[in-house]
């Protein structure tokens, strides 16, 4: 709802509904009353619009969206405030967004606090601004900036929005008293210039070429999403159109994306996103209450590119490091690294690097008194226990020992330690200090405290943190290794790798599958394979070369290896570069040679894979697996698998993430496939439906937020 109070001879609305004063159907007819009261009072000859409990406004409630929406329209009622007789001024602290900063532009003028926040984030939800945001912030701000804020959905300072022209103040003090203040002392001036869809719109003489250049650049980073097209269209129209056509194409535009599996599928993510990070719900509906304990300080162990990325973002997460690397040489060269991206990383949020936060040690003795530490040494087994056993001897009691493994046993590390339930998985992403996705990964032995210390310390990085059990691979990576399979099964019968990216390209992955295992290095997963038995030397390899334990496998990925082809550091692996380190992928005549040779070798029937085929295997394959963890009580729910897809492995957030994806497309075609796929081939590993899918089939394919019920029923680990 809004109060109403008057303050001498302001009269003052306060939005009230809590925590971001959304504009819900009773806050918009609350809004629309009290403006009422306002024009009539005689006394009241300005008015200030505020938030409750210092946050002006977060926009449109995403949770009407979908459903039979009642109260007063947007759009009216912020032109109501903007044609009043009486000047209206906008007090924004905390933040102004979406239909939040929209109604600060139907003020006749705004005036944040130095410490707001605002933007127009409504394309990260797979909208636009369409209550009169797309029309009036190129008029405010011109066309270039508008189109800037539109389409990223960026949020900015109070002293950018001051600079660019969005807020007329900024003040460090109360922000509702300097807007009664100015509201008074503006009461009875002319409001003609102050109606900004009134402004004509500022239009750069090359305007079309800058709408055209803007729209080259969002269809080739959007990777298949349409909001941020619908975003320059709408911004098209307010830089071309008189403010009422305008408003006519912003709604049409709307009318598009507000009923789209886009939309939907973006809203499900921004949800999905709280509700994994609210892990220790009071309710006990997840599975932890635990309280974390705050963490001061604590120690990186091994500064490789993982470790140099972590020892960064805790540094600019406010903490104290001690950051420990036995190798001279390793040393020299991390510090070098991080201190680059310190730099680098302060100069961006234009502040002075901390390096006096981050302290070298060649040995962990000054770990004495850390209260944490994230290990992050090579991924061998052998090399982390005794790390473990070493950390275990010298910390202070009560220290958390995490371990940054990307997929080794977390409890057999923990049986190293003489306090098993101080030991948890932090597993970043690389590059750690820039990728958003941690899994934290609880043994059976982890205290609940730990989860939640390393859950919370994940929060104050500013990553997107999920709790997952302990398996091969946790989640991501264990999705990962289906879906990879697939994808090198499809070489042997007949794909090349420019078809299976290209495919996935299209799909929405920032990088096929091929690409990114070229990125990433081909090697690290050969190293793993080896570890594992996996690996068989070809040459003497016989009929065996394609069987491993009574599965079907393809070594085409350990072949190139033995090559030396290890991807993009060496210059050559799926694709060829121009030089090793080079990005820019490039077919290769000898790969398409290799594979007609290696064909040839096994007796394999080259078939034309057509594009479906392709996404089908890869994609269902990766869902398979992604039912067999929630099987498993490896991850709480489909949200928690989705998240992870979408913050860390490039899966296109408009899609929603897999375990979303697969209730769009219908569960009932996805086992239909994967059962049609498994007859095709019944010796290749992962395409037969796991027990979960076909219970979820036979039980109406539910919508994705009932399957808990259905998984209820299972065993869970969490
Ligand atoms: C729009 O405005 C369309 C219009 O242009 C046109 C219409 C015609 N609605 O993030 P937090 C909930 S589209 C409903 O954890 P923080 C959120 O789910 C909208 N609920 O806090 C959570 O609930 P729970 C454009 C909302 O402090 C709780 O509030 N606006 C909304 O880290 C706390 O959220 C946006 O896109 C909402 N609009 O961050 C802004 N916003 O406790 C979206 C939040 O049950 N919001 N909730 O999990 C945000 O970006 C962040 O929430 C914000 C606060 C920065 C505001």
């Amino acid at each position: 709802m809004a109060q109403f109070s008057v303050s001498g001879s302001v009269g003052l609305i306060t939005l009230q509904n809590a925590p971001v004063n959304a504009l819900s159907a009773w806050v918009r007819q609350g809004i629309v009353d009290m403006m009422e009261r306002a024009l009539r009072e005689p006394e009241v000859k300005s008015v200030v619009i505020c938030g409750q409990k210092g946050t002006f406004c977060g926009g449109a409630d995403i949770k009407e969206f979908g459903t039979n929406m009642t109260g007063p329209p947007l759009i009216p009622m912020i032109h109501a405030i903007e044609a009043a007789a009486k000047p209206v001024v906008a007090a924004i602290e905390g933040v102004a967004l979406g239909g939040g900063l929209e109604l600060a532009l139907g003020c006749h003028y705004r005036i944040a606090h130095s410490k707001a926040k605002l933007g127009l984030p409504e394309v990260t939800l797979g909208l636009l601004p369409a209550a009169g945001g797309s029309q009036r912030l190129p008029r405010l701000i011109g066309v270039p900036a508008a189109l800037d804020l539109i389409t990223t959905g960026r949020h900015v300072t109070a002293a950018e929005a001051l600079l660019l022209g969005i807020v007329d103040q900024v003040t460090d003090h109360n922000t509702v008293d300097a807007a009664v203040k100015f509201a008074s002392s503006v009461a009875g001036q002319s409001l003609d210039a102050r109606r900004i869809s009134t402004f004509p719109c500022p239009r750069p003489a090359d305007v079309d070429a800058l709408l055209e250049g803007a729209m080259w650049k969002v269809r080739r980073i959007a990777r298949g999403a349409i909001a941020p097209v619908a975003c320059v269209q709408a911004v098209r129209a307010a830089a071309t159109l008189p403010y009422a056509q305008g408003m006519e194409r912003e709604k049409e535009l709307m009318a598009t994306l507000f009923t789209s599996g886009q939309a939907r599928a973006l809203q499900y993510c921004f949800f999905a996103q709280r509700a994994v990070g609210r892990w220790s719900m009071p309710s006990g509906d997840r599975w932890d209450t635990s309280e974390p304990r705050p963490v001061h300080k604590a120690a990186v162990i091994g500064l490789g590119t993982m470790g140099s990325g972590i020892s960064v973002a805790l540094v600019q997460a406010g903490l104290s490091v001690v950051a420990v690397e036995t190798h001279e040489k390793q040393l020299m060269e991390a510090k070098q690294a991080i201190t680059g991206m310190l730099e680098r990383g302060a100069k961006r949020r234009g502040v002075k690097p901390a390096f006096d936060k981050i302290r070298y040690s060649h040995n962990i003795q000054p770990l004495a008194d850390v209260d944490l530490v994230i290990e992050a040494v090579f991924e061998d087994m052998a090399l982390k226990e005794k790390v473990f056993q070493q950390l275990s001897a010298v910390c202070k009691p009560g220290t958390y020992l995490c371990t940054n493994t990307s997929g080794l046993d977390i409890d057999h590390l923990a049986a190293q330690t003489r306090n098993p339930e101080l030991v948890v998985g932090m597993h970043f992403f690389a590059p750690a200090h820039v990728m958003e996705l941690l899994e934290v990964v609880y043994g059976p032995r982890s205290s609940p405290q730990a989860v939640a210390t390393a859950m919370q310390l994940g929060k104050k990085m500013g990553k997107v943190s999920v709790a997952v059990g302990n398996c091969r691979g946790f989640v991501g990576n264990r999705m990962l290794k289906p879906y990879l399979e697939q994808a090198s099964f499809l070489l042997e019968e007949g794909a090349t790798p420019e078809l299976v990216d290209g495919v996935l390209e299209e799909f929405g992955f920032a990088m096929g599958v091929f690409r990114m295992s070229d990125l990433s290095g081909l090697d690290v997963g050969w190293r793993v394979r080896q570890a594992d038995g996996l690996v068989v030397p070809h040459a003497t390899a016989g009929r065996q070369a394609r069987v491993r334990r009574g599965c079907r496998y393809s070594p085409l990925g350990d072949l190139l290896c033995e090559q030396g082809r290890f991807g993009q550091k060496t210059g050559r692996g799926w694709y060829r570069y121009d030089k090793p380190g080079s990005h820019l992928a490039k077919p290769d005549p000898w790969l398409h040679s290799f594979l007609e040779e290696y064909r040839a070798r096994h007796g394999l029937v080259v078939r034309r894979i057509d594009h479906q085929e392709v996404l089908e295997r890869c994609l269902y394959a990766l869902i398979n697996e992604g039912f067999r963890i929630l099987e498993d009580g490896i991850a709480a729910g489909p949200e928690d698998i989705d998240v992870i897809y979408v913050s860390g492995y490039s899966w296109p957030r408009h899609r929603g993430g897999p375990m979303f994806y697969a209730s769009i497309v219908g569960l009932t075609k996805v086992l239909e496939r994967l059962e049609h796929y498994h007859r095709a081939h019944p010796d290749v590993p992962n395409l037969q439906p796991c027990s979960l899918l076909r219970k979820l089939v036979a039980s109406g394919s539910p919508p994705v937020n009932k399957w808990r019920e259905v998984m209820k029923t299972l065993h869970s680990q969490l």
